[in-house]
Formats: C-alpha cells, sequence, structure tokens
C-alpha cells in the first residue's frame, strides 16, 4: 500500500488530507528525510524541526501563487519533498543532483535562491510591493530562524515594511539556536517571550480587569485599547516587533499544525506586515540530532542507527591547524583576540573561547559588523583574527575596505571555506575571495599550500603591521612537503619547490601540492617543470615573475578561484609592468556560479585535478 506521502506529489494533495493525516504525513517526511540525509549528508537538525511548519504553510497558503521565501534556505528539504520533487531528493547535494537549498530553476515553488542569511524581509518585501505595483492579490510570506533575527539586513528590512504598512507575513521560526546558542540582546528578549506565558495570561488579565472598571463602556473603546497597549508595553518583550510596525502573533507551538493553521489565517486578514512568531524543536523526531543539534546542523554520511559519521578525516583539517595555531599565537600575545559571526565551530574557534572566554567574542550572523567591530579592537591596541568562511566574508567587503585596509589596521581575517565547498553549492562556494581581497590596498594576503605553513602564515600575520588575510581550503590539508624553515615568512617572496626550466607552474595554495604531481605527469611526458607555491597573492613575488618570464617563458598559473580578477590576472599585469610577457596558460575555475558535488568530482570536471592540468599543459606546450 501507498503512503501518504507517496501519494502527495504537490500542494493541492496536502489541501485535501484530514488534520489526522496531516500529523502522520509529517511523520513520513520526517521518515523518509532521515533515510536520505544518512545518506548524502545535509543539513537535518533545522530541517527536521520545521516538517509541521511546512505542511501548514503549504495547507494554508496557495502556492507558488502566494509566494514563500525561505532564509538562508538550508530549511527546505520537506518543502522540497513535497512539492514534486520527493524523488530526486534521493540525490540530495549530489553532482548534477538537487541543491540543498532553494533554486528557481528546480520548481516553480522555489521562488528565490537563498543560502546567506538574514535577506528573506528584503526579498519578500521586495516580492510584496511588486504584486501591490501589479495590482496583484497574493500573500507573501518569509521564514527566518532566530538566528537570523543576529543579521543587520532583517531590521533595515522591517524598518522599511513597516514604516510603508506592506501586507505582508514573517514567520519567526524561534528554535533558541543559530548554529550554536543563539547570541546577543534580541535572543535574550526571546528567550523571555517564549518562557513566559505571560502575554497571553496578562493580556487576559487587563481586559478583564478594564471590563470590570464600570465608566470603561464601549465608548471609551479607543482609551481602553491605548491602555491595554501601553500595559502590554510594560509586559510584553514582543513589543519589539510591534513597534517596529509589525503586528505580533505568538508565540505558538510549531509541531500542534492546526494551531499554526489558525494563526495563518489570522495573520492573513490583519492585512500590514504581520510576525508570527513559532516555537520549534531543532532535530525533533531522531533522537541524537534532537538531544545535540548542532552536531546535526551540517552532517556528512551517518549511520542511522547510531548517528556516527561514516567518515572521519585522516589528516589534520586547515580548520584543526588554524585552531591550534591560533591557540598558540594567543598563548604568545595577550593582545590576540578572536571573533566569530556564529561559526564558532565551524571555524575552528571553539577551543579558543573556552581557553580565552574573555578574548572571546561571538558577534551572531553579522559578519559587516565583525570587522568594523575588529577595526575598533585593532585601533586600541589588540591583535583580531576574524575567522569567516570565504563566501560569508563578501558581506563585509566594504568594512574589510574602508574601516580595515585604509587606516592600514593589523587586523588579520582567517579566510576559511575558501575554494570549493562542495555540496553546499552555489551559495557557498569560496571562489570570489582572491577576486575581491586582491585589489585592497595594504592587505597582506597568503595562501597556505598546508597546515605547517598555515601555521607560520598566521604567525607572519599577527607579527605584520597591517592588515592581513589567509585563505585556505575545507576539509584536509595534504602533508609531505617540507615545513616552512621559520614561522616568520618573508613577506612576498614566493617557494620553489622544484627548479625546471621549460614550464613552470606557479600554484596557489594546496594547489602546490596537485602541480607537484602534475609536473611528474609531465616529467613523464619529458617536460622539465618548475613548480613554485606563490605563498603571497599580494605582495606577489615579483622577482619570481620575472625570472620565469624571461627564463623559462611559458607559465601555467594555478588557482582555485574563478578566473576573473584572480592570481592570473594579477601575474599579467605584473609582466605588463614588467614589460615582458611570457606565453601564459591561466588555469582556474570558469566565471560562474559552481553548483554542488564533492569537491573532489567537481575539481575533476572544472580541470583543477593533476590530470587536468597537466593535460592541459601538454595540449598548449607539447602537443
Ligand atoms: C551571512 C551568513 N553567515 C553565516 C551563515 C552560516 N549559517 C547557516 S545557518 C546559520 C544559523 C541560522 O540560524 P537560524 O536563522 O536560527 O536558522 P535555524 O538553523 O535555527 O533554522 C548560520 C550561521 C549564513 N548562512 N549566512
Amino acid at each position: 500500500m501507498k503512503t501518504l506521502l507517496e501519494k502527495v506529489n504537490s500542494p493541492a494533495d496536502i489541501k485535501i488530507l484530514s488534520l489526522e493525516q496531516l500529523n502522520q504525513l509529517a511523520a513520513e517526511v520526517r521518515k523518509y528525510m532521515l533515510q536520505v540525509v544518512s545518506k548524502t549528508g545535509g543539513h537535518l537538525s533545522a530541517n527536521l524541526g520545521v516538517v509541521e511548519l511546512t505542511i501548514a504553510l503549504h495547507r494554508s497558503f496557495d502556492l507558488p501563487l502566494d509566494k514563500l521565501v525561505w532564509d538562508v534556505g538550508h530549511q527546505c528539504y520537506a518543502h522540497k519533498i513535497l512539492t514534486g520533487r520527493r524523488e530526486e531528493f534521493a540525490n540530495l547535494r549530489q553532482l548534477d543532483g538537487l541543491s540543498g537549498f532553494p533554486k528557481p530553476n528546480e520548481s516553480p515553488y522555489d521562488i528565490f535562491s537563498s543560502g546567506h542569511s538574514s535577506t528573506s524581509i528584503s526579498v519578500a518585501l521586495g516580492l510584496a510591493e511588486a504584486a501591490l505595483l501589479a495590482g496583484e492579490e497574493k500573500h507573501v510570506v518569509a521564514v527566518l530562524g532566530d538566528g537570523a533575527l543576529t543579521g543587520g539586513m532583517v531590521y533595515e528590512a522591517m524598518n522599511h515594511a513597516g514604516g510603508r504598512k506592506t501586507p505582508l507575513i514573517v514567520i519567526l521560526n524561534d528554535n533558541e539556536l543559530s548554529i550554536a546558542k543563539n547570541v546577543g540582546s534580541i535572543s535574550v528578549r526571546l528567550t523571555k517571550l517564549r518562557k513566559s506565558p505571560r502575554y497571553k495570561a496578562s493580556k487576559k488579565r487587563i481586559e478583564s480587569f478594564l471590563r470590570h472598571i464600570p465608566q470603561f463602556g464601549p465608548t471609551m473603546a479607543k482609551s481602553v485599547e491605548r491602555m491595554k497597549n501601553s500595559f502590554k508595553y510594560l509586559l510584553v518583550p514582543g513589543m519589539l516587533f510591534e513597534d517596529m510596525g509589525f503586528t505580533y502573533i505568538g508565540p505558538i507551538n510549531g509541531h500542534d499544525i492546526p494551531t499554526m493553521l489558525d494563526a495563518m489565517e489570522n495573520a492573513k486578514q490583519i492585512g500590514g506586515p504581520v510576525l508570527l512568531h513559532v516555537i520549534t524543536k531543532k532535530g525533533l523526531g531522531y533522537l541524537p540530532a534532537q538531544s545535540q543539534p548542532q552536531k546535526f546542523h551540517g552532517v556528512g554520511a551517518f549511520n542511522l542507527k547510531t548517528g556516527e559519521p561514516l567518515d572521519y578525516p585522516e589528516n589534520q583539517t586547515f580548520t584543526q591547524a588554524f585552531s591550534q595555531a591560533l591557540l598558540q599565537e594567543a598563548k604568545d600575545n595577550q593582545k590576540v583576540v578572536a571573533i566569530t559571526a556564529a561559526m564558532a565551530d565551524g571555524t575552528g574557534l571553539t577551543n579558543f573561547a573556552k581557553t580565552y572566554p574573555e578574548r572571546f567574542f561571538d558577534v551572531g550572523i553579522a559578519e559587516q559588523h565583525a570587522i568594523a567591530f575588529a577595526a575598533g579592537l585593532a585601533t586600541a591596541g589588540n591583535r583580531p583574527v576574524v575567522a569567516l568562511y570565504s563566501t560569508f566574508l563578501q558581506r563585509a567587503y566594504d568594512q574589510l575596505l574602508q574601516d580595515v585596509c585604509l587606516p592600514n589596521l593589523p587586523v588579520t581575517i582567517a579566510v576559511d571555506r575558501a575554494g570549493l565547498v562542495g555540496e553546499d553549492g552555489e551559495t557557498h562556494q569560496g571562489i570570489f575571495d582572491i577576486t575581491f581581497l586582491r585589489s585592497m590596498p595594504n592587505l597582506l594576503f597568503m595562501a597556505p599550500k598546508d597546515g605547517a605553513e598555515l601555521k607560520a602564515m598566521l604567525h607572519t600575520a599577527l607579527n605584520y603591521s597591517g592588515p592581513s588575510a589567509l585563505r585556505y581550503l575545507r576539509g584536509e590539508a595534504p602533508t609531505g612537503l617540507p615545513a616552512p624553515d621559520s614561522k616568520l615568512l618573508p613577506i612576498g617572496k614566493a617557494e620553489i619547490l622544484q627548479e625546471g626550466s621549460q614550464v613552470a607552474i606557479l600554484a596557489v595554495g594546496p594547489l602546490a601540492y596537485t602541480a607537484m604531481e602534475a609536473a611528474e605527469i609531465l616529467a613523464k611526458n619529458g617536460l622539465s617543470v618548475l613548480v613554485a607555491n606563490l605563498r603571497f597573492i599580494n605582495p606577489l613575488d615579483e622577482e619570481l615573475l620575472s625570472r620565469v618570464a624571461k627564463e623559462i617563458g611559458r607559465v601555467a598559473v594555478l588557482e582555485e578561484n574563478i578566473l576573473a580578477g584572480g592570481v592570473g590576472s594579477t601575474c599579467l599585469e605584473t609582466w605588463q609592468k614588467q614589460g615582458f610577457l611570457p606565453q601564459v596558460e591561466l588555469i582556474a575555475l570558469p566565471n560562474q556560479f559552481i553548483p554542488q558535488g564533492p569537491a573532489k568530482e567537481l575539481k575533476k570536471r572544472y580541470g583543477l585535478d593533476a590530470m587536468a592540468v597537466s593535460q592541459r599543459i601538454l595540449d598548449r606546450w607539447v602537443k
């Protein structure tokens, strides 16, 4: 017999189910999600938490005519499963499979592509205003988490929407967590609101109290309303949203479908901006995720019975190397402080936070603030290290240029997940940072080939008088090449890994290992290849560039970044300046958004593995 889930091919099929069947559907969605994610990996905790919410949304709204915008988008699995993609879901996050984030090219139900936090209210407001302009009647809904409320864009959007009184429904999915425990004063307010039955109770009390004062007849309704509001103001932390022009509804249980359906109907009637506050439990329905939601935020394949990962890294990851190195630097220098934007674990700062709690700052999902905040700390003589993923650093371009590089402040940016990140896909690939960082005046910009070099680079950065950045890949760091002689690297000097006379390969970061492998293949084809690990993207080793141009004349530049504005472009600019242009082969990623898939497979597909690199050189200079 078919399960209920097997009969649901679009939201229309949800609308005909009984309320009891909706709960059964929720159970079946969870079961299927767990089966798939335990094999493919993915964002488990957040998705398990929003199953009932997703069902209620599809039952209540007329999607895709009404518009639904998911913040971050990592919680869209139930939405995908229920909107005609149940079978494709088995290929979640795989090369050429289904993306783990909303993608309009996958389905008309995915109205907007997301991946970075705190944008949903802005986008939803744009959609709502567009509907008004077009004279269309539709509901626009944004779903965002309490973590997303730590991002400033949310307030820009609420300020705008509240002022315009645009009809818009914002669903705050409050599970008390960002990836880890949420931070900041808003989160404290939410906790109060969540815990306290005061709001409902006090509202009732005030109403009954007012009704029992004889002189308050119906004619005094307005002043009663005003008085109620002033009481509310004293009693209700949720007034923050009301003050911003939103009608606040809640908090309600986000696992109780009938209650949510009622609240959604109410929200539709209100007309202006509404914030519906639902409380959910991250990881609900799978004990390991429920008890350790942070561990199951983003996971690889795992054993469904035990919750244990199927793969453990054999070697130290770049992030672990950074984590160790920073602890050492902090031990030696009291002025070293560390900053994360809600990613302490992902960026390897958990140990730092435990060892030096007073020198550790989690600013929430607020990358722009993180950088300007670091500028302030550095102005007062500290040595801030801001650890961010490459893709999220994009948010803080201006703060880095304007507030750090311009005043030449000693802030260090640890650019983690730089390069192909793999399964998270387009929105998360760290393939633009070379392009936007290499042009920042004053910024010392490095890329370690492995863990030992990362440690030396962090030391070099923290002993440099101005701003610095080091970019490193997600996952295991390669090993085998010699470690630097000294922890203090000579600024702007590349490392020659192997001399050669017919072709030079200038490689960035761990691609130095790939270049060595490619050189071995090329040697078998009779080519003598010089391999250099550039180490510094800014300043480049101009002496080496001049030497390989003049002495070898055939140079391949190898980087894990898009071609436009990358290290290859910088080399070309340098040779143009030097007045001597060798034959050049720029090997980089295409100027495109790169979809999801295992990083290894993506490297192969986009020509960045040793086979592809050696073939490209053979095609260019031998065949
Ligand atoms: C700009 C930005 N910075 C960091 C992240 C990484 N990130 C992904 S989900 C997440 C936590 C989101 O918390 P919340 O909005 O409460 O959603 P939940 O996971 O609890 O559903 C973070 C920090 C991101 N997606 N975007």
